[in-house]
């Protein structure tokens, strides 16, 4: 008896063992570009490795079962029957609830580590002259007031394309320019449908609806081209629906910025 738990005991600890060098060791995600991007890989990782425990055991316990309880030769009455098993349901209770419990709580705390409990702040009302009420999306805590207004951009979402507008500039880009290591605030608007902006590299997505402009931080951290996918079937043409946000360092951001600006002329 004793030896079959020490031996339960060591499979176990092999399998959880496996699970967290492969969940640390295997990156599935496209690469992290934002500040926000290292804060929901770690969400990422904890689930990826509960799911392999669960996955790794399951397959084990079911390899094992498929040899050690085969019919024998020439048996052919019913297996006995089993009937409740207290300390078993107990466990396979307990277990799962304290695994959903940490998980719902670890991803509360991650959603507020991406700024997904933010209030909106002045800087939003600022945007909202007509007193229309805006809806905000994932925010960071604002450290540097000047440079949001700065790149504040509206994007407009619409049967199948996003535009970037660029205010400071009266000026409408097809792709979205902007700085890196700077936290760019957007102002989002549907002229239709329900759509959402999705870039996988900044994990990130809001949903735009239509009579709800939308506030979007996020702060890129890595020079580079990404998509931007819409992630809501938006109609016919929904899949190809793609934009690309271009970032850039600071005097190159300029320098595309100048070249575009109408307010110079
Ligand atoms: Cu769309």
């Amino acid at each position: 008896m004793l030896n079959k738990s020490y031996y339960l005991i060591l499979i176990i600890s092999i399998i959880i063992g496996i699970s967290f060098w492969i969940g640390f060791n295997v990156n599935l995600l496209p690469e992290e570009a934002s500040i926000n991007a290292p804060i929901y890989d770690e969400l990422f990782k904890l689930l990826f490795i509960i799911g392999l425990i669960l996955f790794i055991g399951m397959t084990a316990l079911v390899i094992y079962s498929l040899f050690k309880f085969r019919k024998k030769e020439g048996e052919f009455g019913d297996g006995i029957a089993l009937e409740g098993n207290l300390s078993l349901e107990i466990i396979w209770t307990v277990i799962p609830s304290i695994i959903v419990l940490f998980v719902g709580i670890y991803s509360y705390n991650i959603y507020d580590r991406m700024g997904g409990m933010n209030e909106l702040n002045h800087h939003h009302e600022n945007m909202n002259t007509n007193s229309e009420k805006i809806w905000a999306g994932i925010s960071q805590t604002n450290n540097s007031n000047s440079v949001l207004d700065e790149t504040a951009i509206e994007v407009s979402a619409m049967q199948f394309a996003f535009l970037f507008n660029y205010p400071q500039g009266e000026f409408i880009s097809g792709e979205l320019h902007v700085p890196v290591d700077q936290k760019i605030s957007i102002k989002m608007e549907s002229k239709d449908v329900i759509h959402a902006f999705w870039i996988p590299e900044f994990r990130i997505k809001q949903d735009i609806i239509p009579g709800q402009p939308t506030i979007l931080n996020f702060t890129p951290t890595k020079i580079g081209k990404y998509p931007i996918i819409c992630a809501e079937l938006c109609g016919p043409y929904h899949g190809g629906m793609r934009a690309s946000i271009i970032v850039e360092d600071k005097s190159d951001y300029e320098k595309w910025f100048n070249q575009n600006n109408k307010t110079n002329l």
